[in-house]
């Protein structure tokens, strides 16, 4: 599939992955000479399907995921027609739990030959996360496929980077069944996702504020985007523990705490481990350097315009704001999170997975 793909922006040609997603460019016509079909648009194909699922107010119960309307179409062609590649890296997440971080840090560490992230000026080197958001980079599947941008999934050089927010159980067979596909995980202790999701929404639905307690309480009645939340954790939790060559668990606490030993895992989890010479030249911490919080979200790219996403205009940056641990205690009284600890700890009782919460 690669001839049929170039990269532009940079002005690099294609090669050995991974490289922006948003960079790659697919030859219509090299496309349809190739076999590759197209497609008729997600929301349509699915929606007879869709229109017998359970539902509630924007989320339909997908087996046995509660998913927003807007992911779903996507999720379901990803399910059904991901073919993964020998070396694929998927990043899996609940929403808000550090996923734009995630894609920023295996991104910057996976391609770390190809774009210097030292490198702070322009031309070929110029690093495509001070152009891009690191969505731009990595994209989330259930994206791609809602925008019809399925051929560019064949296009890009392997190995690629991708992002769901699917739970274990609904990832695509050719995912589960490779010994090749790495798979990380970012969890996140549920108080300060809570939050983090409260804002984010309200962003994006001003000036119509949703009501807190609609969010917080989420948790409580399974209708958090993914939930069963208990089930998305411990579906990678579990595999972590089993195959830990395939599946990388990290926690958003512990990434805070110590990024540089975390991306020295991401790097050896998938197959790319930094040599001495990396080490003593600091290209660790330039990694975490380019992807801190600070530097994302002072940059253009990330802190003006908006960025398409399930058919919407998301501020772009509405992905960075507080990155911190235990913002929580400015929002919820002690009793309240008293109570959601104890509903937690109770959920999560024998499974072997606690969150951590401070730093
Ligand atoms: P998504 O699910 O919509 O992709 P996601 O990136 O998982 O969102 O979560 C956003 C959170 O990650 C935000 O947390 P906050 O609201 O508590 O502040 C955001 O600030 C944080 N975040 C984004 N980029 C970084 C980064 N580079 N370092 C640390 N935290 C980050």
């Amino acid at each position: 599939m690669l001839p049929m793909s170039s990269t532009t922006g940079a002005g690099q040609s294609a090669g050995p992955g991974p490289v922006p997603f948003k960079d790659i460019v697919v030859d219509d016509d090299a496309a349809a000479a190739g076999g590759v079909q197209v497609q008729q648009p997600v929301a349509e194909e699915y929606h007879d399907i869709i229109a017998t699922l359970p539902c509630r107010p924007s989320m339909h119960e997908y087996q046995g995921t509660w998913i927003l309307d807007d992911w779903l179409p996507g999720r379901m062609a990803f399910r059904r027609r991901f073919e993964a590649r020998a070396g694929d890296v998927v990043l899996a997440s609940l929403p808000k739990c550090g996923t734009t971080w995630l894609k920023a840090l295996a991104f910057a560490t996976a391609a770390r030959d190809r774009y210097d992230p030292s490198s702070s000026g322009g031309g070929e080197r110029r690093h495509p996360l001070r152009r891009l958001n690191p969505h731009e980079c990595v994209p989330f599947v259930e994206v791609v496929y809602n925008a019809g941008e399925e051929a560019k999934l064949d296009a890009a050089p392997s190995p690629r980077i991708i992002s769901t927010h699917a739970p274990y159980s609904l990832l695509p067979a050719s995912i589960t069944q490779s010994s090749t596909c790495k798979i990380i995980y970012i969890s996140r202790e549920p108080k300060d996702m809570l939050i983090s999701l409260w804002h984010f929404i309200n962003k994006r639905c001003k000036p119509n504020i949703i009501p807190f307690s609609d969010i917080w309480n989420s948790i409580y009645n399974d209708a958090y985007p993914e939930s069963p939340i208990r089930e998305h954790i411990l579906g990678y939790w579990n595999m972590s523990k089993i195959q830990s060559d395939r599946v990388l668990f990290l926690k958003y606490e512990d990434v805070l705490r110590d990024p540089i030993k975390n991306v020295e895992k991401i790097a050896e989890f998938i197959g790319q481990p930094f040599s001495d010479a990396e080490k003593e030249a600091g290209i660790i911490e330039s990694i975490v350097k380019l992807c801190s919080l600070e530097n994302l979200k002072a940059l253009a790219t990330n802190s003006t315009g908006n960025y398409q996403r399930l058919m919407k205009e998301v501020p772009s940056e509405s992905f960075f704001r507080k990155g911190v641990v235990g913002d929580w205690a400015n929002y919820v009284t002690p009793d309240m999170a008293e109570r959601m600890d104890k509903f937690l700890a109770e959920k999560f009782h024998g499974s072997g997975f606690s969150f951590t919460e401070c730093l």
